[in-house]
């Protein structure tokens, strides 16, 4: 696609620094440059030094020009890069400059965009740029750069390869309607089927992975006052954030604190202990709690074992509806209080804890417990994904699903093919090679500007 505008926008982050970069996009970016700088543009991928000039002559900055013409360049464009000094009023100023002499201002992700649309990276890579640059982990980081060289994209490709090769077997089988029964029932294309079910489903299992990289996990601590529960957030994020005392009562707001455990991005949320309280501002702060309590990934219900008293009873009183095994984990504080083992067989549905938040005690099986529970168990070559990845691999699992029905129970050929192409179509989606304009929009849309 050959865009005609020349776009330009601020590449580097708002604030004061010793270089900022302003990046020139489009097929008039050397003609603008040259005004700029009233002078010729430096040999490709040879740095340059210039002086930037105002309408009136001026010079208003001086710096770096690079330039890199088409198609070896991010966009695949004309690309001129400006590395002024990084200041927030010089950056501006240089920005209307070029729009004074024809650059249009770049719109989120814009850049991105046009280096999709050249066919310098498909939409994983794309996004794995922008998940790059918002990694909260190194983890997180790393997945990201595997997807942005390809990890990914290269296991959907060879998914997509398997089935467009069932693809035509299937149409061959539907080519010649008087051996068409012959061929679906012989078993080749059944085996062909289940091997790219199986394929996908391999995928799933790995971006699944990078999807909880990506989006780490809303963890909640709840319970009764003084149970422990801000010691425990203190000793999972291992400094003293939240205030401990022995005054029931004494956190009333909701907490949050960003935590990496075992390397899974996590949210970890400190609520006001649930009881009954005439006190009006710790009233609110267990209505908040209770918004949190629904709104978890995760909860830590927390007791103290040395009370004796069944934690699932308060759970019971104040979120009965969010009561899942599958979503909740029970916390026995205190257990340094305790002498021998606790018994703690009445809970057998629930995962459960002990731990002593003050002495530190079996802390790090809790967060093997965290990390177990939400299914996170990181390979060496985790790739990062987004929902919209799993998103499309279940409608491209649900294809396949309907195209194995039509073959095994109605012998459709037909049918078959038409829910294979369905499945490709879902399948391609998470490349970009099949996929509906407003979802790019919405894609590049979350972009910050100069991306
Ligand atoms: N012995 C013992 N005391 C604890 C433990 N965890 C917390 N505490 C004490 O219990 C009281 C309440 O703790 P806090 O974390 O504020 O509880 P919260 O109200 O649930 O947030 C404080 O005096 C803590 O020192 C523990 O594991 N063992
Ligand atoms: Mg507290």
């Amino acid at each position: 696609m050959q865009y005609q505008t020349t776009i330009a926008a601020i590449a580097t982050p708002p604030g004061r620094g010793g270089v900022g970069v302003i990046r020139l996009s489009g097929p008039k970016a050397s003609l603008i440059a040259e005004h700029l700088t009233a002078k010729t543009l430096p040999a490709a991928r040879m740095a340059g030094f210039r002086q930037f000039y105002d309408a009136e002559g001026l010079v208003m900055d001086e710096g770096l020009v690079l330039y890199f013409p088409n198609p070896n360049s991010f966009t695949g464009e004309d690309v001129v890069e400006l590395q002024g000094h990084g200041g927030p009023v010089i950056q501006n100023a240089l920005l209307e400059r070029l729009f004074e002499l024809g650059a249009k201002a770049a719109k989120a992700g814009e850049f991105s965009m046009r280096a999709f649309e050249n066919g310098k990276l498909d939409l994983v890579q794309a996004e794995a740029i922008a998940d790059l640059i918002d990694a909260t982990s190194q983890a997180a980081a790393r997945s990201a750069v595997r997807s942005l060289q390809g990890a990914f994209s290269l296991r959907i490709n060879q998914v997509l390869e398997k089935l467009i090769h069932l693809r035509l077997h299937v149409e061959a089988a539907i080519d010649f309607p008087e051996e068409e029964i012959d061929f679906l029932a012989d078993g080749k294309i059944l085996a062909l089927l289940d091997d790219v079910r199986d394929s996908v489903q391999q995928v799933q299992t790995s971006a699944r992975q990078g999807q909880l990289l990506r989006e780490g996990l809303q963890v909640v601590i709840a319970g009764k006052p003084n149970a422990g529960k801000s010691s425990l957030l203190n000793a999972l994020a291992g400094n003293e954030r939240a205030i401990v005392t022995d005054i029931a009562g004494t956190t009333r707001d909701v907490l949050h604190e960003r935590i990496s455990l075992n390397g899974l991005p996590i949210t970890l949320t400190d609520t006001a202990g649930l009881r009954e309280t005439g006190d009006i501002v710790e009233k609110e702060g267990i209505r908040r709690a209770i918004k949190e309590i629904e709104q978890a990934d995760l909860l830590l219900l927390v007791y103290d074992l040395s009370e004796g008293a069944d934690p699932l009873a308060l759970a019971q009183e104040y979120f009965a509806e969010h009561l899942e095994p599958r979503r909740l984990i029970l916390i026995g504080n205190k257990c340094d209080l305790m002498t021998g083992h606790p018994e703690l067989a009445q809970y057998q549905n629930f995962r459960h804890v002990t731990v002593s938040a003050k002495m530190d005690m079996g802390v790090q099986a809790l967060i093997d417990a965290i990390t177990a529970h939400a299914g996170f168990q990181p390979e060496e070559d985790t790739f990062i994904a987004r929902t919209r990845h799993l998103d499309a691999m279940k409608r491209t699992q649900l294809h396949l699903h309907e195209a194995r029905e039509q073959l095994v129970v109605f012998h459709a050929g037909e049918l078959v093919a038409e829910s294979l192409r369905l499945a490709q179509n879902a399948l391609s989606e998470i490349t970009g090679e099949f996929s509906a304009d407003d979802l790019l929009g919405k894609i590049f849309g979350s972009f910050c500007i100069g991306k």
